[in-house]
């Protein structure tokens, strides 16, 4: 049962204390007011966190949608969750009523699928915000461009979308005509995990009603007059698509809740970050100095090379993403001070009397 829902080879080696500890893994799949939904091998269980790790300080070590846990299973189908193993990667967000509270909305996800639709207004600044945000989740980042059959102008809004996704995939879908649907299954491996993020209205749940044949999630027509949804979806659900693969649907994130490329990688790779802090030189680049602890925890088997490498692939691209950036941000900056000092110019020749 686990199986499909992506357990793998390195979730067991990860498991193992666990084990030992008489406890079962398991994947939240669904987060309620009262608990969570796992999928065991035992079934589907409703789960609440044990009081230690309900007392967690830190919002972000709570367990979320995707975790896999440690559980003891209870009386019927209820069960307590004691652990969560470390995340491969994070979707993380701002909590609706507080800046400095962090959220993880999406766990263990393969591909961040960025949803944006082509009726609305394209804007490009809202799409680099998720974007930012998809890539310190640590998951392949892919732009969708959803109701194709309403664009006016779809490639023109392509090329634009392309230019500032440098690097990753863009793909345009019409749910409604059932075009486009394949070649975005086909980013996502089968046992693979994807999640759908977006602002509310763009057609996520309606795509994963496209992706099962039936209408699970619940839609919702957007409004008329400026284009928005009404948040429609109210929960985080993991769904098991025909094919193997796994598909999280999401309410809509509003951009204020979206947080910027560096903020995030901490969350993913708190373990690592620590244990960076304890080698012995600050500037050590962890490539055979002496009292290196990443060295050590690699050599010990306390950290996982494949979780290391990871980690320092994501630093080199959200690197390349900030230098990005600002060179985009700098050319703006150029343009805006050409005009300024163009209508300068034009203003004094007014003055004069001129042209
Ligand atoms: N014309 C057209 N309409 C679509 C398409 N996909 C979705 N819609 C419509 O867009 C509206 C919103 O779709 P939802 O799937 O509810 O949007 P959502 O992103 O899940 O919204 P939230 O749950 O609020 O975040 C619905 O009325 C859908 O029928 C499409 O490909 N073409
Ligand atoms: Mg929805
Ligand atoms: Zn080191």
């Amino acid at each position: 049962m686990i199986e499909q829902y992506g357990w793998s080879d390195a979730a067991t080696r990860a498991f193992a204390p666990h084990a030992r500890a008489g406890h079962i893994p398991g994947r939240v799949v669904a987060q309620h007011r009262d608990g969570y939904e796992v999928v065991t091998d035992e079934g589907a269980l409703r789960a609440k966190s044990s009081g230690r790790l309900f007392h967690e300080a830190r919002e972000v070590d709570h367990p979320a949608v995707g975790d896999w846990v440690a559980l003891s299973p209870g009386v019927e189908d209820t069960a307590t969750i004691h652990a969560i193993l470390p995340r491969q990667s994070a979707f993380v967000r701002r909590a609706a009523d507080s800046v400095q509270t962090l959220q993880v909305v999406a766990a263990n996800v393969d591909v961040a699928f960025v949803v944006t639709s082509l009726n609305a207004d394209l804007n490009p600044r809202r799409i680099e915000r998720y974007l930012a945000a998809a890539w310190q989740s640590g998951a392949r980042p892919v732009v969708v461009l959803t109701k194709a059959d309403l664009a006016e102008d779809q490639q023109g809004q392509v090329d634009a979308i392309a230019a500032l996704a440098a690097g990753c995939p863009v793909l345009t879908v019409s749910a409604r005509r059932g075009q486009g649907l394949d070649a975005l299954l086909a980013q996502v491996a089968p046992g693979e995990t994807c999640v759908l993020v977006g602002s509310s209205g763009v057609g996520k749940s309606t795509l994963v009603n496209a992706f099962l044949g039936e209408d699970l999630m619940a839609t919702q027509a957007i409004r008329e007059t400026d284009d928005q949804g009404r948040h429609t979806t109210s929960h985080r659900q993991l769904v098991l698509l025909p094919g193997g693969r796994l598909i999280l649907d999401t309410p809509g994130i509003r951009e204020v809740g979206l947080i910027d490329a560096e903020e995030g990688l901490g969350v993913v790779f708190d373990d690592i970050e620590r244990l960076i802090e304890t080698c012995k030189f600050n500037d050590c680049a962890h490539t055979g100095e002496p009292g290196c602890a990443v060295r050590g925890a690699l050599d010990s088997g306390a950290l996982d090379p494949a979780r290391w490498a990871h980690f320092k692939k994501l630093g080199a691209e959200l690197a390349a993403i900030e230098a990005k950036a600002e060179r985009l941000a700098k050319e703006a900056e150029r343009r805006r001070l050409a005009k300024l000092q163009k209508a300068y110019r034009t203003s004094k020749k007014d003055a004069r009397g001129g042209d």
